[in-house]
């Protein structure tokens, strides 16, 4: 199965998205997910100006030699754009392997390992009543796993806490916003978050929380320590991980579980913390990870330590990934929750997909590959818009800090 042709479609269905469509001379379409937050075009341009030229004439078949060609052929190895290009060009031949055995991608990388994929959804609200509510309306929607996040008194804004809508949406037209931040406030106010949405929503339900990197490591161990009566599934990103060794320093001090690795790109980036069992859940991805290809040997690294897989599934990654990461997903033995934050009205319209959602898990669909499509008619009409993430200063003296 030949490749003949390869594009790049940037559109922006309420937010911007990268997706790479490969053709094959069997009248076969492969389509990976692309996208980068504030990046977009980074990531495009490798993929029009140096990926797609050495496509053309290979074999769609060779998923394993064309992604160690993409990745040893580079030289400059590693790196968030470099590998979601390559996660693009992998997710697109595994779609294209599936469907020329007429399988759902699941079968092939082994066969479905559960009944459905249990995913967590995500609460937030300017302040704690409103996020309590939050949390109990996601619970009658048949949510086994919430993930709360709330405004923080005497911030005006700070990361999670959404505009009012079901998908929550951090990157925003123009330059980057500019967020003030105080750890000692939100140290202060989490643990009382955490007091009343576990009081409100009972014992079984499983709660997530974010902290999204901007913690040291000593105040990370505090606030596990603080949050260990309300027994979380997780405490993400709770210190910035270039440091792998960072998290060592978090264990000596709490047993909340650790989950990191949202913006980690192959392998290397995770390795030591598995290997210590520094961390409890890994959550790389298909789209920024290497793809299918690349997540998988994450996860089987993972599963020598127990550590079981949690993949990131924010807006800003397509539906084509959360496609594909259904499938692996349902697959990988090591499974551990799967984020889901629903995409806009518009993106699922530009997007058809085969996965569904029912009672707090979800399921790819049986069709074959990963199931999902693009409408290029229509995302033609949403042309991309530049946008990017906030920063993070902090409100005493201005000081850049992590967002
Ligand atoms: C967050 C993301 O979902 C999460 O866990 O960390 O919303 C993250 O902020 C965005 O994906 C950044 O683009
Ligand atoms: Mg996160």
């Amino acid at each position: 199965m030949k490749i003949t042709s390869a594009k790049v479609i940037v559109c922006s269905p309420g937010r911007n998205f990268v997706t790479l469509k490969i053709e094959t001379d069997q009248g076969l379409t492969g389509l990976g997910d692309a996208s980068l937050n504030g990046r977009e075009l980074s990531v495009a341009s490798y993929l029009t100006d140096h990926v797609i030229p050495c496509l053309i004439g290979r074999d769609a078949h060779q998923i394993e030699d064309i992604w160690q060609y993409l990745y040893r052929g580079a030289y400059w190895r590693r790196g968030p754009v470099t590998m979601s290009a390559i996660s693009a060009v992998d997710t697109a031949l595994w779609d294209l392997k599936a469907k020329a055995a007429g399988l759902p991608l699941y079968q092939l990388l082994g066969g479905a390992s559960r009944n459905g994929v249990m995913v967590y959804g995500h609460a937030n609200g300017r302040d704690i009543e409103s996020t309590v509510q939050e949390v109990l309306r996601y619970k009658a929607m048949g949510y086994k796993a919430i993930r709360a996040q709330s405004g923080v008194p005497g911030l005006e804004k700070v990361y999670g806490v959404g505009r009012g809508k079901m998908q929550y949406e951090p990157a925003e037209i123009g330059l980057p916003p500019e967020h003030d931040w105080d750890t000692g406030k939100y140290l202060r106010h989490t643990p009382k978050l955490f007091d009343a949405v576990r009081s409100a929503v009972g014992d079984d339900i499983h709660l997530l929380h974010d902290v999204h990197h901007r913690l040291t490591p000593i105040e990370a161990g505090r606030l596990g320590k603080d949050l260990e009566p309300y027994r979380l599934f997780w405490m993400e990103d709770a210190t910035p991980a270039e440091n792998q060794e960072a998290f060592r320093l978090i264990r000596q001090h709490t047993t909340t579980p650790l989950a990191v690795g949202e913006i980690f790109n192959t392998i290397w980036d995770c390795k030591d913390l598995i290997e210590n069992q520094l961390i409890d859940y890994i959550r790389t991805t298909v789209v920024h990870a290497g793809g299918i290809t690349h997540l998988r040997r994450i996860a089987d690294l993972a599963s020598l330590y127990q550590v079981r897989t949690g993949s990131h599934g924010a807006t800003d990654l397509s539906p084509v990934c959360m496609g594909a990461a259904l499938h692996f997903d349902l697959w990988v033995p090591n499974f551990g929750i799967q984020e889901y934050m629903r995409h806009s009205d518009e993106t699922d319209a530009v997007f058809p997909h085969a996965y569904t959602f029912k009672d707090g898990f979800m399921h790819p669909g049986e069709v074959p590959g990963h199931g999902v499509t693009i409408d290029e008619a229509l995302a033609a009409k949403y042309p991309y818009q530049r946008a990017y993430l906030p920063v993070n200063r902090l409100q005493h003296d201005g000081t850049l800090w992590h967002w």
